[in-house]
């Protein structure tokens, strides 16, 4: 299922559609405590008493997962790596969507109980952890120290010719020593013995406190870096669907294909808080209202967020998900 150039109007507004929908699971896992699906105006009962996850990347894993879904969905040996996987939320509510985290926990069920169960039980005591790990489905290593994404990467594909392996990585992750050595084992490992691997680099320009130095450079040195280690650079400026499944198009036959993925931390986020920059800066890294549950600003902010996904579009109590 490759629709490359000019991808149907309905493939494009599916693959939004699925964004739209793992986005508010995200957010709802990250804030909310009841009210599910916004029935009424938030109160700051709604709220979980502590917030504690990362935001800033998830918008961005949830553009990348929805569009290499729908690229490999015929594909059984392909596989998906994650950098960043302090963006868990994000994985948790693709799982869920997917009716993977249901078949090892049938509590998560695509209901309003399964929502339910899913959002309060992120990163709360005794329920799932704000990380991913081991406890998630088909998740074998934890991390939790950025840099080995695409040396794991190029470990799976090891004397598997027939696997296709993705890996996102975050523009933080790319300033490790890990991340960067690995770009040598593409001269390693490659040709008919071993599995294909495609890097994502997840450009979205902020590590936890400040800018990331590959997103300062200009794009021709990033191009001539990701060249000079003998990959072809491939860039998705954005997030429109038809762009990404153009780019993964072009993957498919090019050598040694490495996306740049530019986008932006915490997009479709709160824009300022307080006076301050908050989307497409590093303020967006973990919780970008942290006041929700005390503020009636920060409440109304979360509120207008929320609604402006539509989730009443994407889900009806009683009747599921349509998506
Ligand atoms: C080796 C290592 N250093 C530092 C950290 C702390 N840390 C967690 S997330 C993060 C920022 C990651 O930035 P990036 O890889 O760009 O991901 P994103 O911006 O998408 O969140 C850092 C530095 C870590 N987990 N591992």
């Amino acid at each position: 299922m490759n629709p490359g150039v000019g991808i149907s109007y309905n493939t494009s507004e599916h693959i939004r559609r699925r964004v739209r929908a793992a986005d508010y699971l995200t957010v709802a896992q990250l804030f909310l405590l009841q009210n599910f699906l916004l029935d009424h105006p938030l109160s700051p009962d709604d709220i979980k008493p502590r917030l504690l996850g990362h935001w800033g990347t998830c918008h961005g894993i949830n553009v990348v997962y929805a569009n290499l879904k729908y690229f490999y969905s015929a594909r059984s040996e392909f596989q998906f790596i994650l950098g960043p996987g302090h963006g868990f939320p994000a994985l948790q509510a693709n799982l869920f969507l997917d009716g993977d985290l249901e078949k090892v926990d049938p509590k998560a069920s695509p209901t309003l109980a399964g929502i339910e169960y899913l959002c309060k039980n992120f990163s709360f005591p005794g329920g799932f952890p704000s990380h991913s790990s081991p406890l998630t489905p088909s998740v074998v290593t934890e991390g939790g120290e950025l840099g080995y994404a695409l040396g794991t990467a190029y470990g799976v594909a090891l004397g598997h010719p027939e696997k296709q392996i993705a890996v996102l990585i975050g523009d933080g992750e790319f300033e490790t020593g890990t991340a960067l050595a690995s770009l040598n084992l593409k001269k390693l490992i490659s040709g008919e013995t071993n599995g294909r691997v495609l890097p994502i680099l997840a450009l979205n320009g902020y590590k936890i406190s400040g800018p990331t130095i590959f997103a300062r450079k200009s794009e021709r040195e990033q191009l001539e870096t990701i060249r000079g280690f003998g990959f072809t650079p491939i860039v998705v400026d954005g997030n429109d669907p038809e762009k990404f499944q153009l780019a993964l198009n072009m993957a498919e036959s090019s050598k040694s294909p490495f996306i740049l993925f530019k986008t932006e931390k915490g997009e479709t986020g709160p824009e300022e808080v307080s006076g301050q920059k908050v989307a497409g800066n590093y303020l967006a890294h973990q919780i970008p209202l942290p006041l929700a549950k005390t503020e009636p600003d920060q409440l109304d902010m979360l509120e207008e967020w929320l609604r402006g996904y539509h989730f009443e579009e994407l889900f009806t109590e009683g009747k599921g998900f349509s998506i």
